[in-house]
């Protein structure tokens, strides 16, 4: 109840912050996108972590707030490097399916991209396949995005019920192998071929695929050796500031 009580004047007392992510080529390590990681820094509570927030987000229903308020500081962000002559780096944003409601997801980023003025093919959404349950609700959102020119990314690719009716029935352009299959890469032969079966399957179906949580050199070879192309994890960089980020910017990292 503090956590809650605390999360609800967490946006008007400034409390969240944004750590990026970088996404990269497999085969230089140069940059190819950015993933936005919100972050929580309450004056009781200390840093706490969105594992630990968003499920309470989600089920008070504070998530649309603060869901809000991530694309709009992602935008903004953008629109600040634009401004200063920076190359963009495509940005994702995690979203949960209660901001899928009545279309208010999909005007709020029309909005923001506007105000911006961003193009679209720099704004991404990740949604994570075990939180989607309304197929109905969200693939005409979903569209609209895609039509808008918004990129769709499926998370933790792998771990829900029902993976490929998800790739069959939404409009996605990118697969992000969960970081579970990523781990037992090397040491798993079953786990191997899995994540050589979800390559295919995404460069068959002409998907961008994106490996997590690549944490070593013997990984990165080995997804390089499977046919993958893109990739993140803490072998490449942690998720960083937005200052950190402008350094990398302009050079590979
Ligand atoms: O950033 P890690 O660093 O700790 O993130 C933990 C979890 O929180 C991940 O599953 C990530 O997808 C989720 N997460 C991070 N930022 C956001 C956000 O802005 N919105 C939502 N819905 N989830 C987020
Ligand atoms: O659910 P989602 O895939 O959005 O979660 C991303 C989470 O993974 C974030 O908490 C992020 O900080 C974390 N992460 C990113 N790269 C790595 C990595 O190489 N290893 C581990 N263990 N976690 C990572
Ligand atoms: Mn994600
Ligand atoms: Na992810």
């Amino acid at each position: 109840l503090l956590i809650e009580n605390e999360l609800r004047r967490a946006i008007s007392n400034g409390e969240f912050f944004i750590n990026y992510q970088p996404k990269c080529n497999l085969a230089d390590s140069s940059l190819i996108g950015l993933e936005a990681l919100v972050r929580w820094n309450n004056p009781l509570l200390g840093i706490v972590s969105p594992a630990e927030f968003i499920p309470i987000a989600e089920e008070t229903g504070l998530i649309n707030d603060i869901g809000n308020w991530v694309i709009n500081a992602v935008l903004y962000q953008l629109h600040q490097w634009q401004s200063s002559g920076y190359p963009l780096a495509k940005i994702s944003v995690n979203v949960s399916q209660r901001q899928f409601k009545e279309n208010e997801l999909v005007d709020y980023i029309e909005k923001c991209l506007t105000t911006y003025n961003i193009e679209p093919q720099y704004f991404e959404i990740e949604i994570t396949e075990s939180l989607i349950a309304d197929f109905d609700l969200i693939i005409p959102q979903l569209t609209s995005l895609k039509n808008m020119g918004v990129g769709i990314s499926i998370d933790d690719f792998g771990t829900g019920y029902s993976s490929l009716n998800f790739i069959n029935l939404l409009p996605v352009d990118t697969l992000k192998i969960d970081q579970s299959f990523i781990r037992g890469l090397l040491s798993n032969r079953k786990n191997n071929l899995l994540v050589k079966t979800i390559i295919d399957i995404g460069n068959n179906l002409q998907l961008k695929v994106v490996a997590e949580g690549i944490e070593t050199e013997e990984q990165l070879k080995e997804l390089i050796n499977l046919n993958c192309h893109f990739g993140q994890g803490y072998l490449f960089s942690k998720p960083l500031a937005a200052d950190k980020i402008e350094s990398i910017l302009f050079k590979k990292l």
